[in-house]
C-alpha cells in the first residue's frame, strides 16, 4: 500500500453569530470539492468550525448555548457533508462543540474533534485537553475568551490508524504543548490534524500580539520535527464578529519544514502530497525514542502539574 497522500487544510474565513449551520455546510463542501479537484484523500477543518467562535461572548443563556453545542454526529445540518464527503471518497476532520450525556445523566460539554474516513464514518473523536481562557465572565477584557465557562476537558490523546498511516488530532492551544505531540509520537503519530481560532489580540499579554503568527509556527514546526511526523495546522481566520483571528494554515514536513501555507484570511484550501514513510529519517536518527530518551530523567513531567521547588542534586 502506498504511503503517499495527498492531503488538504480547509481554512475557513469568518462565520457570523447568526449564519446558519447549513450556510457554513455549504462552505466547507465546496473546500471539501475543491480537495476532490485537487486530488486529496484527507482534509482537515478548523476548530469550532460550525459557528462562530462563541467563547468571545460570556453567556448563561442556555438557549443560545444549546445552538452553538451539536447532541449528535452527523446531525442533520452536517449529514449533507458527510454524504458528499463519502460520495466523493474523501475523509476529513470537523471541529464542533459536543454536547452529550453521561450514563449517570450529566450532561458535558467538550470541545471537540472528529476523524471521519474516506466512507463517511467516524473512527476517531477527540476532546481538547488544554481548555485556555477563564471559566467567570471577566469585565476588563474587551473581549471574552470563555473556553473554561463552556468546555470541561477531555482527558486523553489518542491516534487512530487511518488513511494509511497512524494519524492523531489536536486543538488550537493544545499545539503550544510540547507534551501534545510528544504523547501522540510515543504512539507513532505520522500525521497530526490541529484546528485553531487564535485571537491576534491577547488580552493577558498584549506585547504578544505581534508574535502570534511566528508563535503558531514555532510551535508546530518544532512539534513537528522533534517527532518525526507531519502536522496540519488549520484556521478560522479573518476578522469575526470584530475580532482580528489569525490565518496562516500550514501543512509542516517531519524535517519542521513549511511545504504549503495560505495566503489569505479567508476560506481557502492549501494541498500537499506527503510520504509517511518520509517520518523515518527523523524517527529512526535524531529522535529515535527507543534509543535515546530517558524517561526516569522525565519524571516530573507526570508528577508535577506547576513549577515547583528545585529538587535536591547531589
Ligand atoms: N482557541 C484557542 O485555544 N485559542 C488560544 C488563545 C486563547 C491563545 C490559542 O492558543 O490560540
Amino acid at each position: 500500500m502506498t504511503r503517499t497522500l495527498t492531503i488538504g487544510a480547509g481554512q475557513l474565513g469568518p462565520i457570523a453569530r447568526d449564519e446558519p449551520k447549513s450556510d457554513v455546510v455549504e462552505r466547507l463542501i465546496s473546500l471539501l470539492e475543491q480537495a476532490h479537484a485537487r486530488g486529496c484523500v484527507l482534509v482537515a477543518f478548523p476548530e469550532l468550525c460550525l459557528t462562530t467562535f462563541f467563547p468571545r461572548w460570556y453567556t448563561t443563556a442556555s438557549e443560545e448555548i444549546d445552538r452553538w453545542f451539536e447532541r449528535e454526529m452527523p446531525s442533520p445540518e452536517t449529514k449533507p457533508l458527510f454524504d458528499e464527503a463519502a460520495r466523493l471518497g474523501i475523509g476529513f476532520t470537523l471541529g464542533y462543540g459536543e454536547l452529550t450525556t453521561d450514563d449517570e445523566g450529566v450532561t458535558h460539554r467538550y470541545n471537540t474533534q472528529i476523524l471521519v474516513d474516506s466512507a463517511g464514518v467516524i473512527v476517531g473523536r477527540y476532546r481538547k485537553v488544554h481548555v485556555p481562557g477563564h471559566a467567570e465572565y471577566d469585565p476588563s477584557r474587551p473581549f471574552q475568551h470563555a473556553e473554561r465557562h463552556y468546555f470541561e476537558p477531555g482527558d486523553r490523546f489518542g491516534v487512530w490508524r487511518a488513511f494509511g498511516g497512524i494519524v492523531g488530532m489536536a486543538t488550537c492551544n493544545d499545539r503550544r504543548w510540547p507534551e501534545t505531540y510528544r504523547v501522540m509520537g510515543l504512539q507513532g503519530a505520522e500525521l497530526i490534524l490541529i484546528g485553531y481560532n487564535t485571537p491576534l489580540y491577547y488580552a493577558p499579554d498584549p506585547q504578544q500580539n505581534p508574535l502570534q503568527s511566528f508563535h503558531n509556527h514555532l510551535v508546530m514546526q518544532a512539534g513537528a520535527y522533534q517527532n518525526g511526523c507531519y502536522v496540519v495546522g488549520v484556521a478560522k481566520g479573518g476578522t469575526e464578529e470584530g475580532v482580528e483571528s489569525l490565518a496562516q494554515s500550514a501543512i509542516i514536513a517531519p524535517s519542521g519544514q513549511l511545504i504549503a501555507q495560505a495566503i489569505t484570511t479567508g476560506d481557502e484550501l492549501i494541498t500537499a502530497t506527503i510520504d509517511l514513510d518520509y517520518c523515518k529519517f527523523y524517527k529512526e536518527t535524531l529522535f529515535n525514542y527507543d534509543l535515546y530518551r530517558v524517561p526516569a530523567a522525565y519524571r516530573l513531567i507526570t508528577e508535577r502539574r506547576g513549577a515547583g521547588a528545585p529538587e535536591e542534586m547531589s
